[in-house]
Protein backbone atom coordinates (compact mmCIF):
# COMPACT_ATOMS: atom_id res chain seq x y z
CA UNK A 1 0.00 0.00 0.00
CA UNK A 2 1.59 2.89 -0.88
CA UNK A 3 1.00 6.71 -0.06
CA UNK A 4 -0.11 8.27 -3.74
CA UNK A 5 -3.23 5.09 -3.67
CA UNK A 6 -4.31 7.32 -0.87
CA UNK A 7 -4.52 10.13 -2.69
CA UNK A 8 -3.16 13.33 0.19
CA UNK A 9 -4.34 16.12 -1.19
CA UNK A 10 -1.28 18.04 -0.51
CA UNK A 11 1.29 15.72 -1.21
CA UNK A 12 1.47 16.37 -5.31
CA UNK A 13 1.85 20.21 -4.55
CA UNK A 14 4.58 20.39 -1.36
CA UNK A 15 6.90 22.94 -2.29
CA UNK A 16 10.50 22.00 -2.36
CA UNK A 17 11.57 24.47 0.48
CA UNK A 18 9.86 24.79 3.06
CA UNK A 19 7.95 21.43 3.57
CA UNK A 20 5.89 22.15 5.96
CA UNK A 21 5.50 19.31 9.11
CA UNK A 22 3.83 16.29 8.33
CA UNK A 23 2.62 13.50 10.01
CA UNK A 24 1.16 9.67 9.50
CA UNK A 25 -0.40 7.23 10.72
CA UNK A 26 -1.19 3.41 9.12
CA UNK A 27 -4.29 2.34 11.21
CA UNK A 28 -5.01 -1.57 11.13
CA UNK A 29 -7.60 -3.31 12.39
CA UNK A 30 -7.47 -5.73 15.40
CA UNK A 31 -9.46 -8.76 16.02
CA UNK A 32 -13.17 -6.91 15.83
CA UNK A 33 -12.25 -6.12 12.28
CA UNK A 34 -9.36 -7.79 10.69
CA UNK A 35 -10.42 -6.04 7.02
CA UNK A 36 -10.02 -2.87 8.48
CA UNK A 37 -6.77 -0.46 7.00
CA UNK A 38 -6.21 3.07 6.36
CA UNK A 39 -4.27 6.32 6.86
CA UNK A 40 -4.21 9.42 8.89
CA UNK A 41 -2.10 12.28 7.54
CA UNK A 42 -1.58 15.50 9.51
CA UNK A 43 -0.51 18.51 7.62
CA UNK A 44 0.74 21.98 8.41
CA UNK A 45 -1.36 24.80 7.34
CA UNK A 46 -2.07 28.16 8.29
CA UNK A 47 -2.85 28.66 11.75
CA UNK A 48 -3.19 25.18 12.34
CA UNK A 49 -2.81 21.39 11.21
CA UNK A 50 -5.08 19.68 8.74
CA UNK A 51 -6.02 15.94 9.65
CA UNK A 52 -6.83 13.99 6.49
CA UNK A 53 -8.25 10.05 7.00
CA UNK A 54 -9.03 7.43 4.67
CA UNK A 55 -10.18 3.91 6.01
CA UNK A 56 -11.66 1.34 4.15
CA UNK A 57 -12.97 -2.30 5.86
CA UNK A 58 -15.22 -0.09 8.35
CA UNK A 59 -18.38 -2.46 9.52
CA UNK A 60 -21.77 -1.37 8.31
CA UNK A 61 -23.76 0.40 10.49
CA UNK A 62 -26.29 -1.20 13.10
CA UNK A 63 -28.37 0.98 15.34
CA UNK A 64 -28.26 -0.09 18.91
CA UNK A 65 -30.63 -2.27 20.66
CA UNK A 66 -31.65 -2.21 24.50
CA UNK A 67 -28.22 -1.28 26.39
CA UNK A 68 -26.65 -2.74 22.89
CA UNK A 69 -24.72 0.45 21.59
CA UNK A 70 -24.94 1.28 17.64
CA UNK A 71 -22.09 -0.02 15.70
CA UNK A 72 -21.01 3.23 13.56
CA UNK A 73 -20.39 5.81 13.29
CA UNK A 74 -17.11 5.19 14.45
CA UNK A 75 -15.50 7.55 17.51
CA UNK A 76 -11.97 8.68 16.45
CA UNK A 77 -9.11 9.70 18.90
CA UNK A 78 -5.71 10.42 19.98
CA UNK A 79 -4.45 7.97 22.63
CA UNK A 80 -1.63 8.99 24.87
CA UNK A 81 0.33 5.73 24.12
CA UNK A 82 1.97 4.78 21.25
CA UNK A 83 1.90 1.49 21.20
CA UNK A 84 -0.89 -0.55 19.40
CA UNK A 85 -0.53 -4.55 20.96
CA UNK A 86 -3.67 -6.04 20.55
CA UNK A 87 -3.65 -8.00 23.90
CA UNK A 88 -6.94 -9.11 25.09
CA UNK A 89 -8.96 -9.83 21.93
CA UNK A 90 -11.89 -9.37 23.34
CA UNK A 91 -11.47 -5.92 24.30
CA UNK A 92 -8.48 -4.97 22.01
CA UNK A 93 -5.83 -1.80 22.16
CA UNK A 94 -5.64 -1.36 25.78
CA UNK A 95 -2.46 -0.41 25.56
CA UNK A 96 -2.72 2.28 23.46
CA UNK A 97 -4.18 4.07 27.36
CA UNK A 98 -6.75 6.87 27.00
CA UNK A 99 -7.23 10.11 25.40
CA UNK A 100 -4.30 12.04 24.77
CA UNK A 101 -5.27 15.24 26.93
CA UNK A 102 -2.49 17.07 27.41
CA UNK A 103 -4.71 20.66 27.97
CA UNK A 104 -6.59 18.54 30.96
CA UNK A 105 -9.53 19.43 29.26
CA UNK A 106 -13.24 17.34 29.76
CA UNK A 107 -13.45 14.95 27.35
CA UNK A 108 -15.66 16.46 24.16
CA UNK A 109 -12.79 18.88 24.17
CA UNK A 110 -9.79 16.84 24.09
CA UNK A 111 -6.75 17.57 22.15
CA UNK A 112 -7.00 14.53 20.32
CA UNK A 113 -10.98 14.25 19.56
CA UNK A 114 -12.24 14.19 16.14
CA UNK A 115 -15.05 13.95 14.41
CA UNK A 116 -16.70 10.60 14.00
CA UNK A 117 -15.88 8.17 10.89
CA UNK A 118 -19.17 7.46 8.58
CA UNK A 119 -19.17 4.41 6.50
CA UNK A 120 -20.04 4.11 3.25
CA UNK A 121 -19.97 0.46 2.72
CA UNK A 122 -17.17 0.27 4.97
CA UNK A 123 -15.55 3.01 2.62
CA UNK A 124 -14.56 6.78 4.92
CA UNK A 125 -12.76 10.22 4.25
CA UNK A 126 -12.76 12.88 6.39
CA UNK A 127 -10.67 15.88 7.04
CA UNK A 128 -10.42 18.84 9.47
CA UNK A 129 -9.39 21.36 10.77
CA UNK A 130 -7.77 22.03 14.49
CA UNK A 131 -5.34 24.15 16.04
CA UNK A 132 -5.10 22.06 19.13
CA UNK A 133 -1.80 20.69 18.53
CA UNK A 134 1.68 21.27 16.45
CA UNK A 135 2.83 18.06 14.76
CA UNK A 136 5.74 17.28 16.67
CA UNK A 137 3.11 16.50 19.43
CA UNK A 138 1.54 13.94 18.20
CA UNK A 139 4.25 12.08 17.05
CA UNK A 140 4.48 8.71 19.19
CA UNK A 141 0.84 9.02 20.15
CA UNK A 142 -1.87 6.46 18.65
CA UNK A 143 -4.87 6.44 16.54
CA UNK A 144 -7.99 4.55 17.48
CA UNK A 145 -10.99 3.88 15.76
CA UNK A 146 -13.87 2.94 18.03
CA UNK A 147 -16.95 0.30 17.24
CA UNK A 148 -19.12 2.67 18.58
CA UNK A 149 -20.14 6.47 18.13
CA UNK A 150 -18.63 9.52 20.23
CA UNK A 151 -21.14 10.87 22.60
CA UNK A 152 -18.69 14.09 22.70
CA UNK A 153 -20.26 14.05 26.51
CA UNK A 154 -19.85 10.68 28.66
CA UNK A 155 -16.95 10.54 30.54
CA UNK A 156 -13.87 10.08 29.96
CA UNK A 157 -14.36 8.73 26.27
CA UNK A 158 -17.24 9.45 24.92
CA UNK A 159 -18.49 5.73 25.36
CA UNK A 160 -17.51 4.71 22.32
CA UNK A 161 -17.04 1.18 23.10
CA UNK A 162 -14.52 -1.16 21.82
CA UNK A 163 -11.65 -0.36 19.77
CA UNK A 164 -11.80 -1.57 16.32
CA UNK A 165 -8.11 -0.74 14.80
CA UNK A 166 -5.03 1.22 15.58
CA UNK A 167 -2.24 3.33 14.32
CA UNK A 168 1.24 4.49 15.83
CA UNK A 169 2.04 8.15 14.23
CA UNK A 170 5.10 8.66 12.63
CA UNK A 171 6.72 11.48 11.34
CA UNK A 172 6.95 12.40 7.63
CA UNK A 173 9.14 13.50 5.45
CU1 LIG B 1 -10.66 6.66 21.58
Amino acid sequence: MSYYQYGYPGYTYLPYRNVPAMAYARVEGGPLAPSLQGYVFFREVPNGIEVYAEVNGLPEYKPGKGDQKPIGPHGFHIHENGSCQVGDKNEPFKAAGGHWNPDNQPHGNHAGDFPVLFSNNGYSKLSFFTNRFKIEDVIGKAIIIHQSPDDFRSQPSGDAGKRLACGVIMSYG
